[in-house]
């Protein structure tokens, strides 16, 4: 039975992080997917209703509480659950996990902004230095990513997740980087997370 609600959408590698913590620790069934359509310039009211910023994912428990962002509730998840793998308790461990969920999270801002300049803002205003300033800290995202990837788990903390959510998210909506050619350990790291159950359930799609 569902005790949780998230406003969601299939695109968002935000979203994909919640849903692999959601199914790493066996509470995918308890949760209501509720569909919306978050937006840089068009309000979505339905999530503003719960989140003031407006962004996906937001959850709303069983109380009415709403919480967000991602990683509000990814560690929600994990503590209901006793989860002590995906937010260690060690210390070492732990800021590791936090640190690579940082890059893996700044490097999806860095992209999203980027794809907003080409897909929400009219053309006669895009701003070609912008864009190309958002992909300079994707490609040094990539370039930390490939430094730490001989190290990278198939058992996974949310530094993996998150890891695993940015490249898969450049893949599905930014295949002409072909960041595997360039990045080859970060890419063998990936080809075998990627087939992860709880990764291959939650793969990005357009609704
Ligand atoms: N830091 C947030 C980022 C969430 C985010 O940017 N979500 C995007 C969808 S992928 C969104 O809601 N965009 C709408 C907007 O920018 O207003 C998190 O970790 O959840």
């Amino acid at each position: 039975m569902a005790t949780m609600k998230l406003l969601y959408a299939p695109t968002s590698p935000f979203v994909r992080k919640v849903m692999v913590c959601a199914h790493l620790t066996g509470q995918a069934d308890q949760i209501e997917w509720l569909p919306s359509a978050a937006h840089p310039i068009r309000r979505d009211d339905r999530i503003a209703a719960h989140n003031p910023l407006a962004k996906v994912p937001t959850l709303i428990l069983d109380d009415g509480q709403s919480l967000y962002d991602s990683r509000v509730i990814c560690e929600y998840l994990a503590s209901v659950a006793g989860d002590t793998q995906l937010f260690p308790a060690d210390a070492a461990r732990r800021w590791q996990a936090l640190m690579q969920q940082a890059l893996g999270d700044g490097l999806l801002d860095a992209a999203l902004l980027a794809r907003y300049e080409r897909t929400a803002r009219p053309a006669e205003r895009q701003w070609t230095d912008w864009y190309d300033a958002q992909l300079v800290k994707v490609e040094a995202g990539l370039t930390a990513i490939e430094a730490q990837a001989s190290a990278l788990a198939l058992n996974p903390t949310i530094g993996e997740i998150t890891l695993g959510c940015a490249l898969g998210y450049l893949d599905f909506r930014f295949p002409e980087l072909d960041w595997p050619a360039r990045y080859p350990e970060a890419a063998r790291w990936h080809g075998v997370f990627r087939t992860l159950p709880a990764m291959q359930a939650t793969l990005p799609h357009d609704a």
